[in-house]
């Protein structure tokens, strides 16, 4: 194995992704105080593109595309994600090398300064509530007929500024563990519970991509893969993989890891919030959850669980059962009604992808075609000046 004394860290720029992985850096350099790590930032077209909601743009890979290139051209040996902007199925050589201890995975409302102290229940009907997640406002409308619900984007300080300067939005609602790293721990009004809004799959936790041959880097992540967090996001995103959703459809998830068992419900629901289904799937982990036989490496890198990586403090026989929870779960949403949920839920938002990408065109011409119209103006001024 190469040794060697610099690391490079691929990182998006935006305040809070920046937070993150420096504390990823902080963790891993007093495990290795030899090491020197050294951050290279970049924007990606999720970070470009900020007039369109989220799940209209229709990329999978939007915020991390860039990083991915990085990656692979080895300019960068791992890059720090959250890890539910994370496709369930990676770029072939790429894999999740760790999964860090997560934090909240719960969202919470931030309310406008005029509600600061209220709750959902005390805003009147009419009141516009701020998201671009479909999953919230999905999930909300079932418990919030009355509020309307309206995209916002841009990173969480532009979304802030948003929220407190337009006057438009009563409450905005973000993930918490993303206001705890930003120290925004204070504007938080409410905590959603699981009855209210349950989270997006691998919400709160945090990942960190690398390239599957390069063992040195899997061998430093190995040190800080946090093997509850592990077991909850490979079966929430094995759900995910198998329901082939990303964030264009309303999929969400709760999971407990405890006595020995793993449980996880599944949530699939309808643009509107009209239709939905909840399933539940429980089953028990191996009696030691680490692995007690060497594991054996392919060339092609360790065994992935939807794109994550096992290693002795978590067995493949448990992330085994993990996945199986997960899929489980995706079987019997497929079963059911929720898979017409589902594909109606797709049709709406590739349909809304479409309109978005006309109405950007309609948007190009007419900018152009003012554009003629001024410099014909002009050019006819200067005829008449002659
Ligand atoms: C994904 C969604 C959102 C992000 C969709 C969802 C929220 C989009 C929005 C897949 N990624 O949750 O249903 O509100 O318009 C994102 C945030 C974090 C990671 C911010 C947030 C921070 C917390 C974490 C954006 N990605 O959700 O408020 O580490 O989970």
């Amino acid at each position: 194995m190469e040794a060697k004394n610099i690391v490079k860290v691929g990182s998006r720029k935006s305040q809070l992704a920046l937070i993150q992985t420096n504390s990823i850096i902080n963790h891993l350099k007093k495990l290795n105080p030899h090491l020197t790590f050294e951050i290279i930032s970049m924007q990606t077209t999720g970070d470009k593109v900020l007039d369109a909601a989220l799940s209209k743009i229709g990329e999978k890979n939007l915020f991390t595309r860039e990083l991915e290139v990085a990656l692979e051209k080895k300019e960068v040996d791992f890059v720090v994600h959250s890890l539910k902007d994370l496709p369930t199925l990676l770029p072939e050589g790429l894999l999740i090398g760790c999964v860090y201890k997560r934090d909240s995975p719960f969202d919470a409302v931030v309310m406008h300064p005029s509600n600061a102290g209220k709750k959902l229940e005390d805003l009147p009907a009419g009141s516009v509530i701020g998201t671009s997640s479909l999953r919230r406002a999905a999930q909300l409308s079932r418990k919030f007929p009355d509020f309307q619900f309206e995209n916002i984007r841009g990173n969480l300080n532009t979304r802030f500024r948003k929220l407190d300067e337009d006057n438009k939005y009563s409450a905005i609602i973000l993930a918490e563990a993303g206001l705890h790293r930003m120290g925004w721990q204070d504007r938080i009004s409410q905590v959603l519970d699981k009855d209210t809004c349950m989270y997006a799959v691998s919400q709160g936790a945090m990942a960190v991509e690398c390239r599957a041959n390069d063992p040195f880097t899997l061998g430093l992540l190995s040190q800080i893969h946090d093997p509850e967090t592990v077991i909850q996001c490979v079966a929430e995103r094995a759900f995910l993989k198998k329901l082939e959703g990303g964030c264009s459809v309303p999929v969400s998830a709760y999971t407990e890891v405890k006595d020995g068992k793993l449980s996880l419900t599944g949530g699939v629901f309808s643009i509107d919030g009209t239709q939905g289904r909840i399933e539940s799937v429980c089953k028990d982990l191996p009696k030691s959850i680490e692995e007690k036989e060497k594991i054996n490496i392919s060339p092609n890198g360790p065994r992935q669980f939807a794109g994550i990586v096992g290693n002795e403090k978590v067995s493949i026989e448990t992330l085994e059962v993990a996945q199986e929870v997960g899929e489980e779960i995706a079987e019997l949403m497929l079963n059911s009604e929720a898979k017409d949920i589902l594909a109606n839920a797709k049709a709406e938002t590739k349909a809304a992808i479409i309109a978005e990408k006309q109405r950007k065109e309609a948007e190009k011409k007419k900018n152009e075609a003012e554009k003629i119209q001024t410099n014909g103006h002009a050019n006819l001024v200067t005829a008449n000046g002659h």
